[in-house]
């Protein structure tokens, strides 16, 4: 599955003034040169992939590699970074060139598994492997890509009967805008947490370049649903307001037709915004710039931003009927979450009330009774709308869609969206928890809003248990930084049909760090 929805006779909206205060907000990035700590075997265990010997990095030099060799190497952590490395070769002269594969993996399955055979519905492109022709021996190769990863296998393809090579010098200049020095490390909670906060921060510091990036593998871009949960990490740990700020001024200065947010941005070569809108993640810019107001009450960012915002309310209350309720379709128009038979009109629905909430008290802010009136109307409709319409009493769930689909999603943004108060909203939550329905939650980005909604309406234990078994469970398969996609039941999923695509260091789930610091302090 992918996102398929470009938008017809697409164009970019942009305004000048709001790009170049994101230009002039462009950080510069903090380089450190990291090592490598040792040498791996990967190999199939009972369940999955695993590291069956290791060696110390000293033993690399002593090794010399001849056609079909190959050799791993570990970093010992998760980076995003530039590679180099020094060849050299031994036996006679070479008399051809060497032939290289290197692949760059995140974790053990990206390297360990045949690329050739993905046949998933990304570009194999995200795959980080490449082939290099090395003509001039000794030499030192400096690869021009930025990777992600931790582990690298370098493997020979061919040198020549009669040279082979010695690899030297392996150096990652790991790069990032975040300054992991101005976090303070959790002490006094238990160590799981201490762990899942590290891992957390780890994540959201590799997802943080020029702008906040969903994965620094893939996709590298500004997603607006990513930046949202990002910025709310980042006001909890490195405060880098200046980021989140350009974020937004891109996403309010590069907007798609009617002025419309987009879902995501590039940044090179030139700023763009993507062909793809979302409901929700156009709705979202109103959260990111409520959210970034209540941590930093920056009044010249708000009235600067007011405008894009409410609009884009306007443009999502297009889609409400006259019976109060959000419009659905069958193509590709709101995200919530990556599972293939969710039903987005409930939680869309619950989206639009949230965040009519948060624009409501922008308004109310800024003095803009107006539209603070306007937006009261909506809420109310909305709601009522919700309450009618999608509200089954007997199940004590709201449905979606013709089928009347009860989701966890659909459960969850209703709770956020206070559309019923704390007791109403518990027992909605009990429930969910007791009877569990079938379309479930696939993403920690979906987790994360189960997480808020439990901690939000009093069962902090649950929420602390669930974190437990969601993170802490991808902790104990392995994970350096947390992951784009999880199941515990099944560490084979994937919406992209195949995980070697699979994001393992993704800005959406690097929310951990929030909880704890937060909530559980
Ligand atoms: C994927 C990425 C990104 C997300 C979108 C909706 O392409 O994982 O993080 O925001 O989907």
């Amino acid at each position: 599955m992918s996102i398929t929805n470009s938008i017809k006779d697409f164009k970019m909206e942009v305004n000048q003034a709001l790009v170049d205060k994101a230009v002039a907000l462009e950080p510069s990035l903090i380089k450190n040169t990291v090592k490598p700590i040792g040498l791996v075997t990967i190999e199939k265990g009972k369940e999955d992939w695993e590291i069956t010997e290791r060696k110390s990095i000293d033993e690399l030099s002593n090794i010399s590699l001849g056609k079909g060799q190959s050799v791993c190497i570990d970093f010992g952590d998760h980076h995003a970074g530039y590679v180099s490395f020094k060849l050299k070769p031994v036996g006679s002269p070479p008399d051809a060139p060497a032939h290289l594969r290197i692949k760059l993996g995140e974790t053990l399955c990206e390297i360990a598994e045949d690329s050739s055979t993905y046949n998933g519905s990304i570009s194999s492109s995200w795959i980080q492997e490449e082939f290099l022709h090395i003509d001039i021996l000794p030499n030192t190769v400096s690869m021009p890509r930025r990777y992600a990863f931790r582990y690298m296998e370098i493997k020979v393809v061919d040198t020549s009967p009669k040279y082979e090579i010695v690899i030297e010098d392996v150096n990652c200049i790991a790069v990032s805008s975040a300054d992991m020095s101005t976090v303070s490390p959790l002490t006094k909670i238990s160590d799981d947490l201490i762990k899942m906060d590290k891992i957390s921060l780890k994540t959201l510091q590799d997802c943080m370049h020029s702008v906040f990036e969903d994965g620094p593998k893939r996709d590298r871009r500004l997603w607006i649903g990513d930046l949202r949960l990002q910025a709310q990490a980042n006001y909890y740990t490195f405060k880098n307001y200046d980021l989140v700020k350009r974020c937004l001024y891109l996403f309010a200065g590069l907007a798609q037709n009617e002025g419309r947010v987009g879902a995501c941005l590039f940044i090179e070569p030139k700023l763009l915004v993507d062909d793809t809108a979302l409901y929700d993640y156009s709705l979202f810019f109103i959260s990111c710039l409520y959210d970034y107001y209540e941590e930093t009450k920056d009044l010249t960012v708000l009235n600067d931003l007011w405008e894009v915002a409410y609009h884009q309310a306007q443009l999502a209350l297009n889609r409400v009927d006259e019976n109060g309720v959000v419009r659905d379709s069958d193509d590709w128009w709101c995200f919530l979450d990556w599972h293939d038979e969710l039903n987005k009109q409930a939680g869309a629905q619950a989206i639009l009330i949230y965040t009519l909430k948060q624009a409501k008290k922008l308004a109310s802010i800024l003095g803009d009774a107006e539209r603070k009136e306007k937006l009261e109307k909506e809420i109310k409709k909305t709601t009522k709308g919700a309450i009618n319409q999608l509200w089954d009493k007997e199940q004590g769930f709201f449905v979606s869609g013709n089928q009347k689909q009860v989701s966890w999603i659909s459960q969850i943004w209703f709770v956020l969206a206070e559309v019923f108060d704390t007791d109403i909203n518990g027992q909605i939550l009990d429930n969910l928890l007791k009877v569990s329905p079938r379309v479930d939650l696939v993403t920690p980005y979906a987790y994360h809003h189960l997480i808020e909604a439990l901690i939000l309406n009093n069962r902090k234990a649950e929420a602390l248990s669930c974190m437990r078994s969601y993170w802490g469970e991808m902790v104990k398969d392995g994970a350096d930084c947390f992951w784009e996609l999880y199941d515990p039941k099944n560490k084979y999923a994937s919406p992209y049909g195949s995980r070697i695509i699979n994001s393992y260091c993704h800005a959406w789930s690097c929310t951990p760090s929030y909880f704890i610091r937060k909530y559980f302090l």
